[in-house]
C-alpha cells in the first residue's frame, strides 16, 4: 500500500510500482519507486516482453514532467475576452465546480439549440480509455467532430503496408533474426518505437546482421550503421525501386512468397516487358505488372540519377538486402512517408518486403499479434434525436472532399486531416465551431504553419484545453482544467507490439496528487456528464453508469469508481481467468494490476500467408485494394482516379496510381530564392512536443548527434556554410515561403550539402519558464513549424513535415 501523505524521510525505504510511459507512441512498460508519496525513479517493467526491462533515455524525464512546477495545478478561467498572441489572457484560478458547470451550460446551449454539431473534441496523445471522451461523449453529445492527431503523426507510414499486406498500423521487425535491416527516415536508436527493446538487441544485430540507413542526416542509427546513404530527401521511392530492379534482374527474389517464371528462366530484363503467362505466382499479386509499368525502367543509374547517391553504393545495398532474403528487413519510418507523395513512397519501401519474402516471416517485418481487450459499451441507445441528426454533418477536417480522398483502410473520408481542421474552423466551411475540447494536444505548435491554429482557436467563442501546462494552445483557451500526468496519476491501458510479443500495459495512480488534478479520459467526462445530468440531459451518465465493475456487478458512483471500472471492463479478458483466452495468465485484477502488463503469445509466423486483408488476400505489388478505393473516391465526385490524382498534386496517371512507383517530391519554395532543403527530425530527448520544460533537455541536448547542450542548432554542411560565410556559433534566421525562425548555426559533416536539419522540440514561446525565455513572449529557439507550410498526403490525410520546404539561411 501507499503511503498517503507526508515527506519521505532519507532512510525510508520505497516500492516499486507498475506504470506505462507515453513519453511516445512506443508506450513503455515501466516501474516507478515510490518513496512516501513521491516517484524518485524509473525502470522498465522486466515483465514486458515487449521492453524487455529497459528504457530509453527520456523515460526519466517523466519525474521532471510531475514535478513540474510550472504546473497548473486548479481549474482557471480566462478573464481578458480578446484573444491572440499578444493579449495575456490574465488566467484566474476557480472551482473545478464552476469550470465543469459552465462547460456544461456551454453544451446545453448547443443542445437547446440544434447544433450539437457545433461542438469539437480535439485529442493528441492518448491511451484506450480514449472512447469514454473521444467517441462517446462527443457522439452522445450529437456530434461528428472528434478530431485526433493522427494524421500529423504517421499516417502515410501506414499507407503502405495497408495498400500491399492490408495491414493499417506499425510494424515490428524481427531483428533478432534478421540478417539485413534497411532502414528508411527512423532512427530507432533514438526515435521511433520501440526504443528500449531495439537498443537492448542492437550491438547483436549489428554483429549479425547488417545495418543501412537512407537519411539526409546522420542519425544516431546511421553513425553504427553500415551503410549511410544519405539520399536527397524525398528520393527515397527512387533507391527503393532501383532495389527492387537489381532484386528482380539478378534472380534474388524470394521464390517461396512471390513464385517463379514457370521454366525458371529469369525473364526481369532491364527495360524488357515480361509475358505475364510465363510467371507462376504465389502469395503476391502483380508482381509482373510492377515490373512491366515501373521497375523495368528504375536502373541503379537512373536511381543515382535522383538521388544523389554513388551508383557502387546502390547496387551493393540492393545485391546484400537481396542475397540475405527473407531475412532482409526494410523498416519504413516517417521520412519518406510523411510528404506531399509520401503515401507512393511509404508503398515503394515496404514493397521490398513482399519481394524478399520477409513479411510476416522471420526475421522479417511482422504485424501485431492478438490481444484481448474489450470495447466500451455501444453509446447508440444513448444517442438521442439531436445527437442523431447533430452526427449527421459534415466533419470539420473536410475529409472526403475531392482534394482529400483520406483513404484510411480502403475507405474514401476515413483518415483523419487534423492539421486541415484549422482552415475549417477559419472559413466556417462547412460551418462554424462553438465550443471546442481540446486534450494532451498542442496543435498551435505541433502542426505546420500553427499561426492558422492560433487564428482558428481565436475565432472559436468558447475552448477548453485540459493540460498539464499551460500551453501554447492553452494561451488561446478560455477554460484550462489542470490533468493527471499519464505515467503517475491516472487509470488507463495501452498496447503496443516488438520482438515478437504485443503488450498491454496498465497506468495506475502511485503517487499523491500534488495539484487538484483529474484524468483527461476518465474523469473529467464523468464530472461533466454528472454536471450536463444536473441540467436535465442524463444520456452521458447514464451511459457511464453502465460501464459495471466486472467482479461485483457495482455501477459506478463517482469520477474514480468510473476509471478504475472502466479499465477492469476493458480488461477483463486479460486478468478474470474465467474469461482467458490466451496470453500471461492472472489469478485476478490485483495480480493483474501489481503486474503491470501483460504479454501475449509469441509471433505466428507466415499465417497470414495468402490471409492478407487485402482485395486479392495476397500482398499487392499491383494494388486491388488501392484501386477499389481510389475508384470509389472518384465515383464519389463524379470524376475519374487521374483528375483525383491531380487536383491532390500526385504525378501518377492510369495504372500508375495503383502501385508503387516514382514520383518527384513536391517542395514549397524554388531553388534560386530558398537554396536549402529543410530536414527536420526529432530529438532522442523529445517526450513529444513535452519535454520543452525539463532542464534536462537542454542539459543533455548534445546527446543528438551535431547538437549543443542548451541551445538550439540547425546543422548545416561546411561547404554550403562557407559559401555562405557562417560559422558555428553564429545567429542566424532560417526563412520558407511560410515562415521564419532564429537559432544557431552548426556546422557538421553529418548532413548532405543543399539540405539544413534542425531538430524539432524547441521554438516554445510558452509552456514554463524553462520552455521559454519569457513566458508568453519570447521563444527559447525556433519552432520547426513556423517554417514548414500546411501541405498533406492527401490519401492518407497526413500532415507533411519532411521534403516539405526549401529554405534560405542569413546571418544575424
Ligand atoms: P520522424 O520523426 O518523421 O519519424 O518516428 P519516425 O518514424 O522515426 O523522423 C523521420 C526521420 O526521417 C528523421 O530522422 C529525419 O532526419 C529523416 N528524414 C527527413 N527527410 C527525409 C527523407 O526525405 N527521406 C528519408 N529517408 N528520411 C528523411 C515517428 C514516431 O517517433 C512517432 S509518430 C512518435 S509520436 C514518437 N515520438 C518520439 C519523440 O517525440 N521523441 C523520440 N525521441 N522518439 C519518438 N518516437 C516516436
Ligand atoms: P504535443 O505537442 O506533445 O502533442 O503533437 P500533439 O498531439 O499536439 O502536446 C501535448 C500537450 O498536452 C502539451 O503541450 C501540454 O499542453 C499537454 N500535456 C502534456 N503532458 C500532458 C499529460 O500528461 N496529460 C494531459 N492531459 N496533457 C498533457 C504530437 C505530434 O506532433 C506528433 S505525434 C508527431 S509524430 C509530430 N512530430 C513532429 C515532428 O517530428 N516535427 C514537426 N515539425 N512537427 C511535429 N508535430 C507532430
Ligand atoms: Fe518508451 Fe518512449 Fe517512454 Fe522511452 S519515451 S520509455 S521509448 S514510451
Ligand atoms: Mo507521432
Amino acid at each position: 500500500a501507499l503511503a498517503t501523505a507526508g515527506e519521505a524521510s532519507p532512510d525510508e525505504k520505497g516500492t516499486w510500482h507498475a506504470g506505462t510511459c507515453q513519453g511516445c507512441t512506443s508506450w513503455c512498460a515501466k516501474q516507478v519507486y515510490v518513496v512516501g508519496d513521491r516517484a524518485v525513479k524509473i525502470r522498465g517493467n522486466p515483465h514486458s516482453k515487449v521492453c524487455v526491462g529497459a528504457s530509453c533515455v527520456r523515460a526519466h524525464m517523466a519525474l521532471q514532467q510531475v514535478y513540474d512546477p510550472d504546473r497548473i495545478k486548479t481549474p482557471m478561467k480566462r478573464t481578458n475576452p480578446k484573444k491572440g498572441r499578444h493579449e495575456d489572457p490574465r488566467f484566474v484560478p476557480i472551482s473545478w465546480d464552476e469550470a465543469l458547470g459552465t462547460l456544461a451550460d456551454k453544451i446545453m446551449e448547443l443542445r437547446d439549440n440544434n447544433e450539437t454539431h457545433k461542438y469539437m473534441l480535439m485529442r493528441g496523445r492518448y491511451t484506450y480509455m480514449r472512447d469514454i471522451l473521444y467517441d462517446r461523449m462527443t457522439k452522445i453529445i450529437g456530434s461528428p467532430n472528434n478530431i485526433s492527431h493522427s494524421a500529423i503523426c504517421a499516417e502515410a507510414e501506414k499507407f503502405g503496408p495497408y495498400y500491399t499486406e492490408g495491414y493499417w498500423s506499425y510494424r515490428q521487425y524481427d531483428v533478432k533474426h534478421a540478417r539485413y535491416v534497411l532502414i528508411w527516415g527512423a532512427d530507432p536508436l533514438a526515435a521511433n518505437r520501440q526504443v528500449p527493446f531495439y537498443t537492448s538487441v542492437w550491438g547483436d544485430v549489428v554483429g549479425r546482421a547488417q545495418v543501412a540507413v537512407v537519411e539526409p542526416r546522420l542519425s544516431a542509427t546511421a553513425a553504427k550503421a553500415d551503410e549511410w546513404l544519405p539520399a536527397k530527401p524525398g528520393q527515397d521511392s527512387a533507391l527503393a525501386l532501383a532495389i527492387a530492379h537489381v532484386i528482380l534482374t539478378h534472380g534474388l527474389w524470394s521464390k517461396e512468397f512471390v513464385g517463379d517464371f514457370k521454366d525458371g528462366t529469369n525473364r526481369f530484363i532491364p527495360g524488357q516487358t515480361v509475358d505475364e503467362t510465363t510467371f507462376d505466382e504465389k502469395y503476391t499479386h502483380g508482381v509482373v505488372s510492377w515490373w512491366n509499368l515501373e521497375v523495368k525502367e528504375r536502373t541503379p543509374e537512373w536511381a543515382a540519377s535522383k538521388t544523389g547517391l554513388p551508383v557502387e553504393q546502390i547496387k551493393r545495398v540492393a545485391a546484400d538486402f537481396g542475397k540475405a532474403a527473407p531475412r532482409a528487413i526494410s523498416w519504413v519510418g516517417g521520412g519518406p512517408c510523411m510528404q506531399v507523395r509520401g503515401g507512393y513512397s511509404s508503398m515503394a519501401c515496404h514493397a521490398l518486403n513482399g519481394l524478399v519474402g520477409s513479411c510476416d516471416n522471420e526475421g522479417g517485418t511482422l504485424a501485431s499479434n492478438k490481444e484481448y481487450t474489450t470495447k466500451f459499451p455501444k453509446p447508440d441507445a444513448f444517442m438521442d434525436e439531436i445527437a442523431k441528426k447533430g452526427k449527421k454533418h459534415e466533419k470539420i477536417d473536410q475529409r472526403g472532399r475531392l482534394e482529400f480522398p483520406a483513404l484510411k483502410e480502403g475507405k474514401p473520408g476515413s483518415a483523419v486531416l487534423t492539421n486541415n481542421a484549422a482552415d475549417g474552423i477559419l472559413n466556417e466551411d462547412p460551418y462554424e465551431i462553438k465550443v471546442a475540447l481540446g486534450y494532451m494536444n498542442n496543435f498551435t505548435f505541433s502542426c505546420t504553419q500553427p499561426e492558422r491554429w492560433e487564428r482558428a482557436l481565436a475565432k472559436i467563442p468558447f475552448v477548453v484545453h485540459l493540460t498539464t501546462n499551460a500551453s501554447e494552445f492553452s494561451w488561446f483557451s478560455d477554460l484550462l482544467l489542470p490533468n493527471t500526468h499519464h505515467l503517475f496519476e491516472k487509470y488507463g491501458y495501452v498496447k503496443s507490439i516488438a520482438n515478437g510479443y504485443r503488450h498491454v500495459t496498465l497506468m495506475q495512480p502511485v503517487i499523491k496528487r500534488i495539484g487538484d488534478y483529474k484524468a483527461d479520459e476518465t474523469e473529467v467526462p464523468w464530472l461533466l456528464a454528472e454536471k450536463l445530468a444536473e441540467r436535465g440531459f442524463s444520456n452521458l451518465l447514464n451511459h457511464y453508469k453502465t460501464y459495471k465493475d466486472p467482479e461485483t456487478g457495482k455501477e459506478p458512483e463517482n469520477a474514480m469508481e468510473f476509471s478504475l471500472f472502466a479499465l477492469k471492463y476493458a480488461t477483463q479478458s486479460l486478468w478474470d481467468p474465467a474469461k482467458y483466452k490466451g496470453g500471461d495468465k492472472f489469478n485476478g485484477w490485483e495480480a493483474f494490476l501489481s503486474t503491470g502488463v501483460w504479454n501475449s503469445d509469441p509471433y505466428p509466423y507466415r499465417k497470414r500467408w495468402g490471409k492478407m486483408k487485402t482485395a486479392t488476400g495476397k500482398f499487392e505489388f499491383f494494388s486491388a485494394t488501392l484501386k477499389k478505393a481510389l475508384e470509389k473516391h472518384a465515383t464519389n465526385h463524379n470524376t475519374t482516379v487521374d483528375a483525383v490524382l491531380e487536383v491532390c498534386r500526385y504525378e501518377a496517371r492510369g495504372d500508375h496510381a495503383f502501385i508503387p512507383h516514382h514520383e518527384d517530391p513536391y517542395t514549397a519554395g524554388d531553388e534560386a530564392a530558398y537554396p536549402f532543403v529543410f530536414v527536420d527530425h526529432k530529438s532522442r530527448l523529445n517526450r513529444e512536443g513535452r519535454s520543452a520544460n525539463c532542464t534536462w533537455y537542454y542539459d543533455f541536448k548534445d546527446l543528438d548527434p551535431g547538437d549543443e547542450a542548451w541551445d538550439d542548432v540547425a546543422k548545416l554542411n561546411p561547404v554550403d556554410a562557407k559559401k555562405l560565410g557562417i560559422q558555428s556559433g553564429d545567429a542566424i534566421r532560417i526563412t520558407s515561403p511560410t515562415g521564419k525562425i532564429e537559432c544557431t548555426a552548426k556546422l557538421w559533416e553529418g548532413i548532405r550539402p543543399g539540405t539544413v536539419a534542425k531538430c524539432y522540440g524547441q521554438g516554445h514561446w510558452a509552456y514554463g519558464r524553462v520552455a521559454s525565455k519569457s513566458f508568453g513572449k519570447t521563444p527559447r529557439g525556433g519552432n520547426n513549424n513556423d517554417l514548414i507550410p500546411a501541405e498533406y498526403d492527401r490519401l492518407s490525410g497526413s500532415t507533411v513535415r519532411h521534403a516539405g520546404t526549401r529554405v534560405k539561411i542569413e546571418r544575424i
